[in-house]
């Protein structure tokens, strides 16, 4: 298949928009891109689809979600409003544990149809590749429940999915006062148990006052790197507590959130190759004024990728685009690179080569646009240009 009259946005580099650009798909694969006129005589013969112009860019990517969870916690919206904090209602019980509870009472089917809606949300933006965590099971059954309906919700649409693995994300009751139990006779049987499965692509953790402490999280590392897994943590969210050089420490892919990140961690950070997972809408929601320290991440270099985190809590959000927004208007980051955090910084957080960019030997994942300009993309609010999406080679939508 070959797409013409396009202006394509590659991200394989810096360069600006190409316009009057070719794309050659055999496959599921992307064979060629580059400027028509350049286009090899071999692929003159072929069905070309005219997109009249339209701004073609990778298939977006959402590297930070635990989009497959039981419930919902509006109700702790309402509190949150009258003055509760975030950390209140889940030393209170709440928070992430009564969505483990809603959770373990929800069967595999029912949290594939429960997610289904959200992950169309974003497949509606032009999203083709999505990373969803565990982490509201907390016990073995649960976790591994979750991982599967993850797992599941590519075999339902027309998604890349990535697994990862949370079992460090809170402590459930039936532990409480032993966190270090937890982790060694929970947490890390359960990701031995689940990646003998095949359901574990990368290990995440929470590192928060609230959940667990380095030296926790360093265990679950150490277990993730006996297994080969690549591992990334949220990090600083709330507060600072040295996540961040750990997971430097420990080779991660990506650290998320980083509101509380100093320049150290940047630095560190920028030393290990590492990603910054910007989500501005936990931030919004929990009303947060810290910052991350974006600035710092762009002057040592750091790549920053974007993300909605949708979950039930901090970030009940399915827009990628929205997220991508308040990136630019709360954070100052550019429509640039807001466009690099959903393409290929989020690819590179995911440790996924194949996947963000526009270049020979990637998938041939693509959202085309109603646009001219890939600033239109981030400026938006509430309103989604996108016109097609092509998953695996597929047209959809309008023309297909
Ligand atoms: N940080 C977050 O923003 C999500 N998990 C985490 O560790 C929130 C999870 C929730 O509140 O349910
Ligand atoms: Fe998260």
């Amino acid at each position: 298949m070959i797409l013409s009259n396009l202006t394509l946005m590659a991200m394989t580099g810096a360069a600006p928009p190409l316009p009057d650009a070719a794309i050659v798909m055999q496959g599921d694969r992307i064979v060629w891109a580059g400027a028509r006129t350049a286009l090899p005589a071999e692929y003159h013969k072929g069905d070309h689809i005219d997109l009249g112009g339209r701004l073609v860019t990778p298939g977006l990517i959402d590297c930070h979600t635990h989009v497959v969870f039981g419930g919902n916690r509006a109700t702790e919206f309402e509190m949150r409003l009258e003055g509760a904090s975030y950390e209140d209602i889940a030393r209170g019980g709440g928070g992430i544990m009564s969505t483990v509870t809603a959770t373990r009472a929800t069967s595999e089917e029912a949290l594939i149809e429960q997610a289904l809606p959200r992950v169309d949300a974003m497949i509606a933006e032009g999203v083709t590749l999505l990373e969803i965590k565990s982490g509201y099971g907390l016990d073995q059954e649960t976790e591994l429940r979750m991982l599967r309906a993850a797992r599941a919700v590519a075999e339902h649409r027309p998604i890349r999915i990535c697994t990862s693995f949370l079992g460090a994300h809170a402590l459930p009751p039936e532990y409480a006062e032993n966190a270090d139990a937890y982790i060694d006779e929970v947490c890390i049987p359960t990701l031995q148990a689940a990646h003998a499965e095949g359901l574990v692509d990368a290990v995440d953790g929470f590192c928060e006052n609230i959940a667990f402490d380095t030296t926790q999280i360093a265990r679950v590392f150490d277990a993730a790197h006996a297994l080969d897994l690549p591992i990334k943590l949220h990090a600083e969210q709330l507060s600072h507590q040295g996540g961040t050089a750990l997971a430097a420490a420990h080779g991660a892919l990506s650290a998320d959130h980083l509101e509380y990140a100093t320049e150290k961690d940047a630095k560190a950070m920028a030393a290990a190759d590492m990603v910054a997972v910007i989500l501005p809408g936990a931030f919004y929601t929990l009303r947060e004024r810290q910052k991350p320290p974006v600035e710092t991440f762009r002057a040592m270099g750091v790549p920053m990728a974007i993300s909605t985190d949708c979950n039930p809590g901090s970030s009940p959000m399915t827009s990628l685009l929205l997220a991508m927004n308040m990136a630019c208007t709360l954070f100052r980051m550019t429509p640039a690179e807001a466009l690099a955090g959903v393409t290929c910084h989020a690819a590179q957080a995911l440790g996924q080569s194949n996947a963000g960019k526009i270049a020979t030997g990637c998938h041939a994942d693509l959202a085309i646009w109603d646009v001219t300009h890939p600033a239109e993309l981030a400026y938006h609010i509430g309103f989604n240009p996108l016109h097609a999406r092509v998953f695996g080679g597929q047209l959809e939508g309008p023309g297909a």
